[in-house]
């Protein structure tokens, strides 16, 4: 490898910092390069040159030498980004996070004081006092109580919720969630350690082999096509087998689905179809998981004793589309009980002085929604449907998601089936950067299965150090707010949503272009016919393209969608529809057939041995 440290002259001669000085001028005004070498290697290139160009800032002004700047550079370069910032915020349209709010973090600002760290169990006081984990708490009961759940958190009883606030985003609730599952699934257990090294340690273990069934603890994901990639990055990461994996590895050529034709597939899908729009493929579909396929493929999958972890969507990344969660658990339910999924055994140890068998009664499925969007406003839409005394109607009746749905099994025992759900913070509620919550139940969790006074294990959560301020953003939104405010500004969003449906319908008809608008009922964001890349930048739009027929280039089409929350206004949007209004009078729209090659045109054939785990979304489901 080069060291470019020890030949400066090969740096270019370029200004580093906004002092137009170069790197290797400020290294040796500060002492650093005085004929000797560097502490510190130099650039080899132009960050500038090289770097992505942000219209109205300047990367110069951000670079950071080792004189540091001075404060009046720093102050400007801060100022250059409040101005680009608030000149984005106003054009953001393509994104599902609330741009407004309200002002409250002003009001919190005077946190910032302070290192806030909710490191540990919520649950738990923990040993770092400059916390807000009593915030934390009140937001988790607050969605506990809309999410149906058991509460307050008691760790003494198995049906009580238990979550924590996320650090990152639904990313990191989708992960904790699949993490959870498969340890709960292939049978992992904390159980206490034996040869204890310091007090209070577990030990993570798994469980015996069954004797009959050897997939009893290969437990295999399903999520569909309009998933977020989050979760095709999460089997990555926890290295979960999806069903395409499991498939082609273990039951190759034997995929029980069909093609829209009747013909059986030959090849196992990367993802579980979504429905079907006109076209006859899921390009133009709802955005919901094909509840039949789903069906299909969970029977084959639980028929060949594998446990089972489906994720469902509710509010799914570019279609905002709801998964029917109800009418999924009441398909699967008795394929679930069929293949003994209700209940199972799973031994972990033995009673050292009877040796007798100690076993923890486990289910053998897990379904999580992921409602990074929709869990946020979904129980107040389901709230105004109920209840004419909030004033609104809306258009659909949401489907019921959360910890309430029970069904009963064959043997009349009340089954409630959903284990997990996970919502972005930033998303619905608004947050000033990525949060969210992660919420189970305690019979879900791992710990050690004998001891029904367990009080948490401190180290519960996915992060170690865990954001601090999140809780007291979140919870100011949620104080400021009443479940009428909640429901008004739901409100607000779908009928926004509904106004740009038509003003897309009614401008296709007055230039007569075709714009593809479309929208699944009950969804915060409006699809159309990708305009011109500069009205892409300038609003913030997230695209995807589809193939209108799988594999054929010529069908594809290019989307770009809005999505409406309740800081977007009818100014915003009319602003908007007027500019693409002139793209469409001036014919400025791309064509359609204009547009680029992708690489997966030509795929590469897999070699022999070398198996196919997962798809692995590029850009597009709004990702650029
Ligand atoms: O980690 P985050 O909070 O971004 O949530 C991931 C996620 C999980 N599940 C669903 C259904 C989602 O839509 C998302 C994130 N969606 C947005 C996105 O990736 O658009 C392309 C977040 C963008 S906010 C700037």
């Amino acid at each position: 490898m080069t060291d470019v440290t020890s030949r400066p002259h090969q740096l270019p001669q370029v200004p580093f910092g906004s002092d137009g000085e170069t790197w290797q001028q400020i290294l040796e005004s500060q002492g650093l390069s005085n004929g000797h070498a560097a502490p510190v290697s130099g650039p080899i290139g132009d960050p500038q040159a090289m770097y992505p160009v942000e219209p109205g800032l300047e990367t110069r002004a951000f670079e950071l030498p080792a004189s540091g700047l001075s404060d009046a550079k720093r102050r400007k370069a801060l100022s250059s980004m409040e101005l680009y910032l608030a000149d984005r915020r106003d054009h953001m349209l393509g994104y599902q996070v609330t741009q407004d709010m309200n002002g409250y973090p002003t009001d919190l600002s005077r946190f910032m004081e302070n290192h806030l760290n909710n490191i540990g169990d919520p649950f738990q006081s923990g040993g770092y006092k400059p916390n807000t984990k009593i915030a934390e708490r009140a937001v988790l009961d607050y969605y506990a109580a809309l999410w149906n759940a058991q509460w307050p958190h008691d760790p003494r009883v198995p049906e009580s919720y238990w979550g924590y606030m996320l650090s990152m985003g639904s990313t990191e609730g989708n992960m904790y969630a699949l993490w959870n599952a498969r340890d709960y699934l292939s049978g992992k257990a904390l159980i206490e350690s034996t040869e204890p090294t310091t007090f209070g340690a577990l030990r993570y273990v798994q469980a015996a082999p069954h004797i009959d069934n050897p997939n009893a603890f290969h437990p295999v994901a399903f999520f569909s096509e309009d998933t977020h990639y989050s979760f095709a990055k999460a089997v990555r990461v926890l290295n979960v087998d999806t069903f395409h994996a499991a498939g082609e590895a273990l039951y190759p050529g034997r995929c029980p689905l069909t093609d829209a034709d009747g013909r059986p597939l030959k090849e196992w899908p990367t993802e579980v179809p979504s429905r079907r729009g006109p076209s006859g493929n899921s390009a133009d579909g709802p955005g919901e998981i094909d509840i039949d396929a789903l069906e299909t493929l969970v029977k084959f999958f639980a028929g060949n004793g594998h446990p089972i972890m489906i994720s469902l969507n509710y509010g799914s990344t570019f279609k905002g589309a709801h998964d029917d969660v109800r009418r999924v658990c009441e398909r699967l339910l008795p394929i679930f009980e069929e293949n003994g999924l209700l209940e199972r055994p799973v031994q972990y140890g033995k009673d050292p002085k009877t040796g007798e068998a100690k076993i923890d009664l486990r289910r053998g499925f897990w379904i999580h929604v992921d409602g990074a969007l929709g869990a946020g406003y979904g129980p107040f839409m389901r709230m105004a449907y109920e209840d004419p005394r909030f004033g609104w109607t809306p258009e659909v009746d949401l489907p019921e998601f959360d910890f309430g749905l029970t069904l009963s099994s064959e043997d009349d025992n009340q089954i409630d089936m959903v284990a997990s759900i996970a919502m972005s913070g930033h998303k619905w509620p608004g947050a000033p950067w990525p949060c969210g919550i992660y919420m189970t139940k305690v019979k879900y969790q791992l710990m050690p299965p004998s001891q029904p006074q367990y009080i948490g294990s401190p180290d519960t959560t996915f992060a170690g150090s865990r954001n601090g301020f999140s809780p007291l953003v979140i919870w100011d939104h949620l104080a400021r707010h009443s479940y009428q405010d909640q429901v008004n500004l739901i409100r607000h969003a779908q009928d926004l949503s509904i106004y740009l449906e038509n003003r897309l319908r009614q401008l296709e008809r007055k230039h007569r272009v075709k714009l593809w608008p479309a929208r699944t009922r009950g969804a915060l964001t409006v699809r159309f016919r990708r305009p011109s890349d500069k009205l892409v930048d300038k609003w913030s739009l997230s695209t995807e393209d589809v193939f209108m027929v799988p594999k054929k280039p010529e069908t594809r089409r290019r989307y770009a969608h809005i999505f409406l929350m309740a800081s977007t206004t009818r100014e915003k949007i009319d602003a908007f529809l007027a500019e693409l209004e002139r793209e469409c009078a001036d014919q400025l729209l791309p064509a359609v057939e204009a547009l680029p090659t992708l690489a997966a045109e030509a795929p590469v054939e897999l070699a022999d041995g070398v198996l196919s785990l997962a798809a692995v979304p590029g850009p597009g489901r709004g990702f650029q």
